[in-house]
């Protein structure tokens, strides 16, 4: 069994996803790789394969897509980055390093020693988010929304969450919690995407982080 699977989540991510998982297999511990694709329109399963990873088709949106890669990995760990560029080899490595004694290991852009180069729009857009579930939600880590982390498995495969977009990472939290896992926190840098647009949709995606406060408040 292998100690790492590195599940990346992808829609159209060529150019961007091949250089990710050639520095990760640097940075990282003989991993397997699982690019769980939404059908990208570009070279995105093509590049993932030619670098060995295994792909696979989901269309069912990010959150559905990141539970199955942890659901079809087999390995004790699953890290879980975003493919665009966003987030580094040498990030990952420190949530790999910090793992003893944890369930859970949440990259941070608002721990010590994190940060985010992306636009100031988004900076504010998460540390509202932060501000926003710390009061309302309790989750036992500050960076609600990031996707960078690390998960114990077993822990995790089994996750009961209502979530479509990114408002599964505060769901994951407050299973996590549930389920009394031990969370790290450690800082990472966030950057700008690679190549390719910006798909954020902040008015779908900002509803759907409020429904989820809704749905775990007070936990
Ligand atoms: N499987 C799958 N992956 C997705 C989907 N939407 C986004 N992703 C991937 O999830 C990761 C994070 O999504 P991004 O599109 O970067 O989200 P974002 O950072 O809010 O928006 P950008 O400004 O476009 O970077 C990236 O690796 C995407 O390719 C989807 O519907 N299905
Ligand atoms: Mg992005």
């Amino acid at each position: 069994m292998p100690d790492l699977t590195i599940v990346l989540p992808t829609m159209n991510e060529a150019g961007n996803i091949g250089p990710l998982i050639r520095a990760l297999r640097e940075a990282l511990p003989t991993p397997d790789f699982l690019v769980i694709d939404g059908e990208s329109k570009d070279a995105t399963r093509d590049e993932a394969q030619a670098d060995s990873a295994t792909v696979v088709i989901n269309t069912k949106g990010y959150a559905d897509s990141l539970l199955q890669g942890m659901r079809e990995a087999s390995s004790e760990w699953v890290l879980v980055l975003d493919a665009d560029g966003s987030h580094r080899a040498e990030d990952a490595r420190k949530l790999w390093d910090a793992r003893d004694g944890a369930d859970l290991v949440v990259g941070s852009r608002l721990a010590t020693g994190g940060g985010s180069d992306g636009s100031a729009f988004r900076r504010i857009l998460s540390r509202m988010l932060a501000g926003m579930f710390a009061t309302i939600a309790r989750l036992p880590a500050r960076d609600v929304s990031s996707g960078f982390r690390l998960y114990r498995r077993a822990m995790f495969a089994d996750a009961q969450v209502t979530a479509r977009f990114f408002e599964v990472q505060p769901a994951l939290l407050a299973w996590a919690k549930k389920k009394g896992a031990r969370v790290k926190e450690i800082g990472i840098h966030y950057h700008p995407r690679g190549k390719g647009r910006s798909k954020n949709r902040v008015l779908r995606y900002g509803l759907a982080f409020l429904r989820q406060l809704w749905r775990l408040r007070g936990r």
